[in-house]
């Protein structure tokens, strides 16, 4: 058989250096995937449950292995069905590119069934490079140029293919006018400021007292160079979302998350600071960051449209953090004044404290900060933790503490519901050896992380560490915005929208062959996570857990408690139930002036 279009395209992913695909099969793609079928395992192919999900898992692949990741669907429905997936990729800077199937070129503009204008489909989320595949010798640099721009641009991009191309004879561009020869391949280059301006950066930071340093998830390949660069200024650094594992929680100077899930003492460390230095974040609430001109700020990006938008910063360096910090740190003045630094690690001590006593107090049944508390000191080495959107990702970034080794990650600049299942089952696929744990919400569960378990079921024997855990918070309610309707808004709980069925997920675990574990009580909870790391099996860790318990950023502001006690004043459906201890005691001490 002559080689087709579609086994040009598997070829070329191949040397690529492609080996994993996630994705659904549908026939406006059948003619790559039965080239992917003729290649005999060269590209694995990983079956998701639905299209959004395959996306999710390109999506953390990327976040997981610092590799592209890719996705592949059919045409029409399969192709929209992408979308969020990839915008999750879009939004966090990751390398993904998308391949889809497309109708029939002979139909094209014809109204034909699953016909859908997917390069105007794609234009916004895979904007950096969109093509419809018109020829074969087309096919060639369409691919070359899909993955060099998602690598090298950090960005989402699309090839579409008309399902008749794919079986068309492959056929190299021809040496003629109006043709492209392009190749492969894409080295990662050493991203470093010139030496001027990182002597300006050393004056604003060797010239603070207090400094400050914000990291993210361009510095989770820094940590070394960020600790030096932290005991050199005798800062104290706080952690945006998607830089969790970027520095051990086991620091004292480390205070842990910031912004709306944030924690105190990150709330501290920036209002009180006087040098910012922020190193590969978009963190994106600024009212967290000190008030414009409070501070001095001196900004680390890899991309150059990432500098100076949250803070007006006197020093912008496009640069990667490791490499950037490591030829910064000579240029740095040790700080001999510990005032600061022990302050910090001082705020951070009481705050550990104040934790430990909220995770404990009584709740109905189950308190969820508990569940996070409780795992947090029996998490094996090098896990990976997912999370979805949702009040455990609160839990998630103020309560668990990290340690040398592990990962993290979550849906963060689109902070989508149903990416925290496909995100461990990437991570499984991105390091089979490590121990996975993934925390989700029953409403996240109920939208599609339970179908993905199929997968899960599917999939697990060939992962060489059989440790995959979901934890399941379980509160018949969509949490996180029912206390954003009652802080935010003032408004009561809109039953309507926020109650959800109780669904038994670790009996659905048992059916399609996972463990499944339930908790209703907190005292049982340390013996359950000890038995699900030790199952021989995935398993489903459903916990009974309660929606009172508010989570609540560090600092509410007067406002949104006036919002809150109207809304319980209003009439809130739980208004009985709800003004409980736990509840009043957290809001006393958020109350500004309590
Ligand atoms: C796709 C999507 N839809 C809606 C939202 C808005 N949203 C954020 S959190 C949340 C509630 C999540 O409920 P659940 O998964 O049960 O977690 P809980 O907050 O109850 O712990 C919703 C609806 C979102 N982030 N993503
Ligand atoms: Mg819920």
């Amino acid at each position: 058989m002559a080689k087709t279009v579609g086994d040009f395209v598997v070829e070329r992913l191949h040397a690529w250096g492609v080996r994993k695909i996630f994705g659904y099969p549908g026939d406006g793609i059948n003619g790559v995937f039965g080239a992917l079928n003729r290649a005999d395992g060269k590209i694995e192919f990983i079956q998701a449950r639905h299209e959004e999900m395959a996306a999710f898992m390109a999506s953390a692949y990327a976040k997981f292995t610092g590799e592209l990741g890719v996705c592949i669907a059919t045409s029409g429905p399969g192709a929209s069905h992408l979308i969020t997936g990839l915008y999750d990729a879009r939004l966090d800077h990751m390398p993904v590119l998308a391949i889809t199937g497309q109708q029939s070129r002979n139909a094209m503009g014809g109204h034909y069934q699953q016909e859908v204008d997917l390069p105007s489909l794609y234009k916004d989320v895979a904007g950096a490079f969109v093509e419809q595949a018109s020829t074969a010798p087309q096919v060639r640099h369409l691919i070359d140029r899909a993955i060099r721009i998602a690598l090298g641009e950090r960005r989402v991009t699309a090839i579409i293919l008309p399902n008749d191309l794919q079986d068309a004879p492959y056929q190299d561009p021809p040496r003629i006018h109006g043709t492209l020869h392009s190749g492969i391949g894409f080295a990662k280059p050493k991203t470093v400021p010139y030496e001027a301006d990182l002597r300006r950066a050393a004056d604003v930071l060797n010239s603070g007292e207090k400094v400050a340093l914000l990291v993210g998830a361009g510095a989770l390949h820094a940590t070394d160079e960020v600790i030096a660069v932290a005991d050199r200024l005798g800062a104290g650094a706080a952690k945006a979302l998607l830089g969790k594992a970027a520095l051990p929680d086991d620091l004292p100077w480390v205070t842990g998350s910031i912004g709306m899930l944030g924690t105190k003492p990150s709330w501290e460390l920036m209002t009180e600071c006087d040098t910012l230095l922020m190193i590969g974040s978009g963190f994106p609430y600024s009212e967290f960051l000190p008030k414009e001109g409070k501070a001095r700020g001196v900004q680390i990006d890899i991309a150059p449209d990432m500098l100076s938008l949250r803070y007006p910063m006197e020093v912008n360096l496009v640069g990667d953090a490791a490499e950037t910090l490591r030829v910064l740190l000579p240029m740095l003045k040790q700080k001999s004044d510990r005032k600061w630094r022990d302050g910090i690690a001082k705020n951070v001590a009481a705050w550990w404290k104040v934790l430990e006593a909220r995770a404990k107090e009584p709740a109905e049944p189950v308190n969820p900060q508990r569940v996070t508390w409780e795992l947090s000191p029996r998490l094996p080495d090098r896990v990976i933790v997912t999370s979805d959107s949702g009040s455990c990702a609160n839990w998630f970034a103020r309560d668990l503490k990290m340690r040398r080794g592990m990962m993290a990650s979550l849906s963060g600049g689109l902070a989508s519901m149903g990416a925290a299942v496909p995100y461990a089952i990437a991570a499984k696929f991105s390091h089979p050896d490590r121990p996975v744990v993934a925390l989700v919400g029953d409403g996240a569960m109920q939208m599609n992380n339970m179908a993905e378990l199929i997968t899960v079921a599917k999939y697990w024997r060939q992962w060489s560490d059989h440790r995959w855990i979901v934890c399941v918070f379980n509160n018949e309610d969509l949490n996180q915005v029912t206390w954003e309707q009652r802080v935010m808004e003032g408004d009561p709980k809109f039953n309507a929208s926020q109650q959800i069925p109780n669904v038994p997920y670790h009996k659905y675990a048992e059916l399609i062959g996972l463990k499944g574990l339930y908790v209703d009580r907190p005292d049982a909870l340390g013996s359950a996570w000890e038995q699900a790391f030790a199952a021989d099996r995935p398993v489903v860790l459903e916990v009974k857990t309660d929606p009172e318990v508010p989570p609540l950023p560090p600092h509410i502001t007067f406002a949104e408690a006036k919002h809150l006690s109207e809304s319980l004043i209003k009439g809130d459906p739980h208004e009985g139930g709800m003004i409980k201890e736990t509840a009043r005691q957290v809001i006393a001490s958020l109350v500004p002036g309590k």
